[in-house]
């Protein structure tokens, strides 16, 4: 895209936002900038890059792409989602404030709240948003509250619109973490959110092939203080890393297109299945939220959660049985994947607290990829006939 020209549909952000031909080359794509410093003129005097912990080009491409994305005004990226969650908790709390997060979330982030925050003095209380009135579950004095919506990995959906107003009215920023929805299907800051966290890891990168976290906002002075902690603690992605998130990102709206189309038919057919006891997809007319998600999201992508009728065995041995979906953790690659939560992403929440929740051991999640759907059907089918006892 030639500079001026202004980008607008989702398409053509994902495609050109943050990114024009390289001014020394040409280079259509932005470069690898596989560099760690940079040369000065003299002290002080250099063309905008020092050292790549602080700022690198291949990153600097990635981040106005994201920003883009989630309509955000500013976008910092960081080695993980993990890396994002904890830079972006520091920034915005402090040791003794009140934190209020969703009680269904990756596990990873309930680890890092619940085992290496609060030792430092951070407050955090777990709530289920879909049951607990507002009022309750975000009480005066809070800070901060943090939520995924759709959840990991029960697909649990908040109303993101109830949660800021409460937690606005008292004096609390909000956090999203958007990472099921991708920005494609759900943009929390244009409902209200402060700030929006991604594990890119996952549908942004898209391919497996790399791990990464982003956090976005509107909030300029919040924007500088997480940019200096994002070079003060250094957890940030190599520009390696950047280039092929980078990459991912082109085909984002095109591959949840895919997503959705066979996650839809693949709920259809569990739905239908005899041996399936229950199944969670935000976007269907079965599940509880349905209402909500249709009025905060424009669609969904490929994560499915279900349970089989019979004992925990049944379920082991179906998730060891598929073909081409492959026994797993993570999610959002273009191949499908399946996993156990409760032993695999969940395991570090302690077993009465998953079961609290409702995060059965025998709980399967599907990452729904984008290959033929007639052949991810009859991987399916044939784990349900190899599985049974
Ligand atoms: O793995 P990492 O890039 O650090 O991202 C952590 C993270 C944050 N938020 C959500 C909603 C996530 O799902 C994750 C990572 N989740 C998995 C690895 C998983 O299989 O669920």
């Amino acid at each position: 895209m030639k500079s001026g020209a202004p980008p607008e549909g989702f398409g053509t952000r994902a495609i050109h936002a943050g990114q024009s031909p390289d001014p020394s080359t040409g280079a259509v794509m932005t470069p690898i900038f596989q560099v760690s410093t940079y040369a000065q003129q003299e002290v002080g005097k250099h063309q905008g890059y020092e050292y790549s912990r602080t700022d690198n080009p291949t990153r600097t491409a990635l981040q106005g792409c994201l920003a883009a994305l989630e309509g955000a005004a500013h976008g910092l990226v960081f080695a993980s989602g993990l890396a994002a969650t904890d830079t972006l908790v520091r920034t915005v709390v402090s040791p003794g404030d009140h934190v209020v997060c969703g009680d269904d979330v990756y596990g990873g982030t309930y680890r890092l709240f619940d085992k290496v925050l609060r030792p430092h003095g951070f407050q955090f209380s777990f709530v289920d948003f879909t049951k607990v009135p507002m009022e309750q579950a975000i009480p005066e004095g809070t800070k901060l509250v943090w939520l995924e919506s759709p959840t990991n990995p029960l697909l649990k959906i908040t109303d993101i619109r109830a949660v800021v107003t409460r937690a606005h009215a008292v004096g609390a920023q909000v956090v999203v973490d958007n990472t099921f929805a991708s920005p494609y299907f759900q943009n929390p800051l244009a409902l209200g959110a402060d700030f929006v966290l991604h594990s890119t890891t996952k549908y942004l990168g898209g391919h497996s092939d790399v791990v990464g976290g982003t956090v976005l906002t509107n909030h300029t002075a919040a924007y500088e203080r997480l940019k200096f902690h994002q070079n003060a603690i250094g957890a940030v992605p190599g520009p390696m890393d950047c280039f092929l998130t980078l990459r991912g990102l082109k085909t984002l709206h095109v591959r949840m297109e895919r997503h959705q189309q066979n996650a839809r038919a693949i709920v259809d057919f569990l739905l239908d299945h005899p041996e399936v006891e229950r199944v969670y997809y935000p976007l269907h007319e079965s599940h509880p939220g349905y209402a909500i998600a249709r009025s905060q999201m424009s669609g969904f992508g490929g994560m499915i959660s279900f349970e089989l009728k019979g004992d925990l065995a049944r379920a082991r041995r179906f998730v060891a049985m598929t073909k081409i979906f492959t026994l797993a953790e993570s999610l959002g690659g273009v191949e499908s994947l399946i996993e156990l939560p409760a032993a695999m992403t969940h395991a570090s929440i302690e077993p009465e607290k998953r079961k609290a929740i409702g995060i059965v051991d025998g709980l399967i999640r599907l990452s729904v990829g984008i290959e033929d759907l007639p052949d991810l059907l009859g991987d399916l089918e044939q784990a349900f006939e190899a599985s049974r006892a």
